[in-house]
């Protein structure tokens, strides 16, 4: 019964509290009431006036609807089953637009189109307005959106914890081929898909001292912070794939404290007080915008602290019940911690445990080495994080000593296994000679379990970076492959793909990837590959109507579609597929090759670079030059292009990957953890062309030699040349085509006759090298040659794409997350 009663108030326990609104009837009529309903209620329009940023919030709205009742049922199953979940902790989710996605999930796609075009409306006009939530930098942060969506697609009882920023990745663009980087307003207009929560805000503490005190005969410590930040929650629905379930994203926005406004206003000083509170909100201002590098600022460490801090006093507080014991918790939850960004959650967690809540070391130790697990998502030396010694200690005093005991202990359990071997223990030392603390160390020491991303990388892992430390605790190390999600890299981006995938297999292959086996039979059906080929046709044809209208690009029909999109890293090498555009153009300008016996090809490249990263800068100025002379020049006949849209995104990826011929994955061996692009591309039916790195390891193993254009040296080779004297100008003399390449660009063709533009790229080439971009340069040439040779045969090329796809359903983000529970997190099945 759950009739309003009539003369008490509406209790805890009353049905209505319990299970609360119903969705609005899932029909075209239902769905078109509540769209009107939202346009007048909440943006107080009519529909006869409203903008179309009326529409998408009411819109956006009306699917939130949809999905709250099972969100509010989900929440209350996860309480009342108290069973353990997932805190995912990531400094980044880069989430892409949500609308499509949810539609998706809520199975309302085709309910929502007929409900808008009997409005007069065209949806996807719409879906046009929304600001992609840019809330993280490349292939790390998308992960963590892959699995939040897989999480939910398992129904794994799971909250996302993350920073709310007010800015994302920089917006970028070109002047005159350069980047120049404006910031990423995406809250201008608000968001429709979060819940603010103030009244659940947080408080974080910062600076200060460290203490004793007498606690009733017994010493303890005490944190005396000098001053504290509110964490305010912003919640955001997300929902599984068409099962009903609903997560939590909770992402924490920084504000100034009532405390800390009062002070200064009490004291007169109005201009004071709202500097406090500028202070105070900068912590959520703007994501850091490096990749894979560390940044090694104050607020850095701020903003590090700040959602660790307010996402453990979340759970512990709010999530679990009040009368909970803490001894308990490794029943209850684990902590993923996503690369070493979080880590400071470990003397966080510490803290709590043996300060507030009285606990003893030994057994807070115990529980949080059971509550911690750690992804280590590099290889580059230079990447993992550390903070300074002096930094902690003004940022964190109490944190600061946490982590000196944990080294204490630690460095004895060494000194008793190793003996005293000094510079062992120097290696080991979570706290450097330098006065550095190592943060992947304290992850290591700290978590029940370290995972690299793919299996080279995992390898390297236990055999390089933290080699010492898998001696010592092998049973910690294993490894989770990455995935991505085919709900929104297949499904949503490749509508048409998927429409053949299920005309083929029937339903259900989005949910167990691995189904897409079934197609390798269809390989060989000639009528099948022919409805491929139009299928790759079709969307090279949308993404040059995207491109023409975002940027004034086309995309010829005729053309090999050659793509590498990822940020621009040197270790990437981006610059080996400027070498080869390089060379197919002094190829035909210097007679040697007519510009008809190219292949046709459309260079598409998208790539942000670090905005203090000035090799990177560099490099994108290059190739919009190279582009430049390329596309202009006459003499090729057009028969390459070279296209760099600006500020490629999410977005931009679901376009372009689907009509991608060829993937770039072309870094050097034993660099690239394992890259997520490289699973994407296959996925949608691209061969690629890669070294054995990272995951195009595991990609190769799967769609097999024949299906793979593999070049370069193995990770083993690397070493070995590097191991004696690696010296890059001895290949460029080895290989005229190379030395022709560089002169051309050290000669200033692309930098109207400036030789001074592109030379420090050049000789870095030359005389450093650090990634052997030139020791790489002829087996990756000859690999293309291979190429052009296979897309000459076209059928051909349609069957090896086909079998990329049937072989590549393991890299479903479902899997990664299977297997992070069967490795890491033991989480039961959930209800
Ligand atoms: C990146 C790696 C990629 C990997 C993603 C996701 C960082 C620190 N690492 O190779 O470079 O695919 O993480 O695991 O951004």
């Amino acid at each position: 019964n759950s009739k309003l009663p009539a003369s008490r108030p509406l209790t805890a326990t009353h049905p209505l509290a319990l299970a609360p609104v119903s969705s609005p009837p899932a029909t075209v009529d239902g769905f078109v009431r509540e769209f009107l309903v939202n346009l007048n209620l909440e943006r107080g329009v009519a529909l006869s006036t409203s903008t179309a940023t009326d529409q998408y919030s009411a819109l956006a709205t009306t699917v939130r609807d949809y999905l709250v009742a099972r969100w509010l049922e989900d929440q209350r199953r996860q309480r009342s089953a108290q069973g353990k979940g997932v805190c995912y902790l990531s400094a980044e989710y880069l989430l892409g637009r949500q609308l499509d996605n949810n539609l998706l999930a809520s199975g309302l796609t085709e309910i929502a189109a007929e409900a808008m075009a009997a409005c007069g409306i065209d949806i996807d006009m719409l879906r046009e307005q929304e600001v992609e939530p840019g809330l993280g930098n490349g292939g790390l942060g998308r992960l963590a959106a892959c699995f939040i969506d897989s999480l939910a697609t398992l129904s794994v009882p799971s909250i996302g914890y993350g920073i709310r920023y007010e800015y994302g990745i920089f917006r970028q663009t070109f002047q005159g081929g350069e980047q120049v980087e404006k910031p990423d307003a995406w809250l201008a207009l608000g968001s429709p898909w979060e819940f603010p929560h103030p009244e659940a805000a947080q408080t974080v503490s910062f600076g200060g001292h460290s203490e004793t005190y007498d606690d009733e005969g017994v010493i303890r410590s005490r944190w005396v912070p000098a001053w504290s930040v509110r964490a305010v929650p912003y919640n955001y629905m997300v929902p599984g794939y068409q099962n009903g379930r609903v997560n939590t994203l909770r992402l924490w926005s920084a504000e100034a404290t009532k405390a800390f406004d009062l002070r200064t206003f009490n004291s007169g000083d109005y201009v004071e007080a709202v500097r406090a509170q500028t202070f105070a909100e900068n912590i959520s201002k703007v994501l850091y915008p490096e990749d894979s590098t560390p940044q090694g600022k104050e607020l850095r460490l701020q903003q590090q602290y700040f959602f660790v801090a307010a996402s453990i006093a979340d759970f512990l507080d709010k999530v679990l019940p009040a009368d909970f014991d803490v001894t308990d918790l490794p029943e209850r939850v684990i902590f993923q911690l996503n690369d070493t960004h979080p880590v400071i959650a470990v003397p966080e967690m510490m803290r709590v445990l043996v300060d507030d809540r009285k606990l003893d070391w030994d057994a807070a130790w115990a529980i949080t080495q059971q509550c911690f697990a750690y992804t280590c998502h590099t290889l580059l030396p230079e990447a993992l994080e550390v903070w300074s010694v002096d930094l902690l200690g003004r940022l964190l005093p109490r944190h600061l000593e946490i982590i000196y005991r944990i080294n204490d202990e630690f460095l004895v359990r060494v000194r008793e296994r190793f003996g005293d071997d000094e510079q062992r223990l120097r290696d080991m030392s979570i706290v450097s000679e330098h006065r550095a603390v190592r943060m992947a160390y304290l992850a290591t020491v700290a978590g029940a379990k370290v995972n690299g991303v793919a299996e080279l990388h995992s390898q390297l892992l236990r055999e390089k970076v933290l080699h010492d430390f898998d001696e010592l605790m092998p049973e910690k190390f294993t490894n989770v492959t990455n995935g991505v999600t085919p709900r929104r890299f297949v499904r949503l981006a490749n509508p048409r793909l998927s429409e053949l995938i299920t005309d083929a297999l029937g339903t259900g292959w989005l949910t167990d990837l691995e189904r897409l086996r079934e197609l390798e039979s269809y390989a060989e059906d000639a009528d099948f590959r022919s409805a491929f080929a139009e299928v790759k046709a079709a969307n090279k044809r949308r993404l040059d109507e995207v491109l023409r209208a975002r940027d004034g690009f086309e995309i010829a029909d005729d053309h090999l579609l050659d793509v590498m999109v990822k940020r621009l890293h040197e270790y990437k090498r981006q610059m080996l597929k400027v070498l080869h555009i390089v060379t197919l153009y002094e190829r035909v300008v210097s007679g040697r090759v007519a510009a008809s016996d190219l292949q046709p090809r459309t260079f598409i490249f998208g790539a942000k670079a670090a905005p203090g990263y000035a090799m990177a800068k560099r490099v994108i100025h290059l190739i919009n030059a190279v582009g430049s002379v390329v596309n202009n020049d006459p003499r090729l006949e057009g028969r390459l292009k070279v296209v760099f849209p600006p500020n490629y995104n999410v977005t931009l990826a679901e376009r372009v990957i689907p009509a991608a011929d060829l993937s770039e994955q072309i870094s050097l061996a034993g660099k690239e953890a394992s890259g997520t692009g490289n699973m994407k591309f296959a996925l949608n039916g691209a061969l690629t062309i890669g070294t054995d790195d990272g995951a195009n390891v595991e990609i190769r193993e799967l769609v097999g030699d024949d299906n793979f254009f593999l070049f370069g040296m193995s990770e083993p080779e690397v070493e070995e040349l590097w191991a004696s004297g690696y010296r890059p100008g001895e290949f460029a003399q080895g290989d005229d085509e190379l030395r022709r390449a560089l002169d051309l660009i050290s000669s200033g063709t692309f930098s109207g006759g400036d030789r001074s533009t592109f030379e420090p790229i050049v000789s870095n080439l030359l005389y450093d090298d650090r990634f052997m971009v030139l020791a790489d340069y002829t087996s990756y040439i000859a690999a293309q040659e291979r190429v052009d040779a296979a897309y000459a045969d076209r059928d051909a090329w349609t069957r090896s794409a086909i079998l990329n796809v049937a072989r590549t359903g393991y890299f479903s983000s479902d899997r990664s997350i299977r297997d992070y529970i069967d490795r890491i997190w033991h989480t039961p099945p959930a209800l």
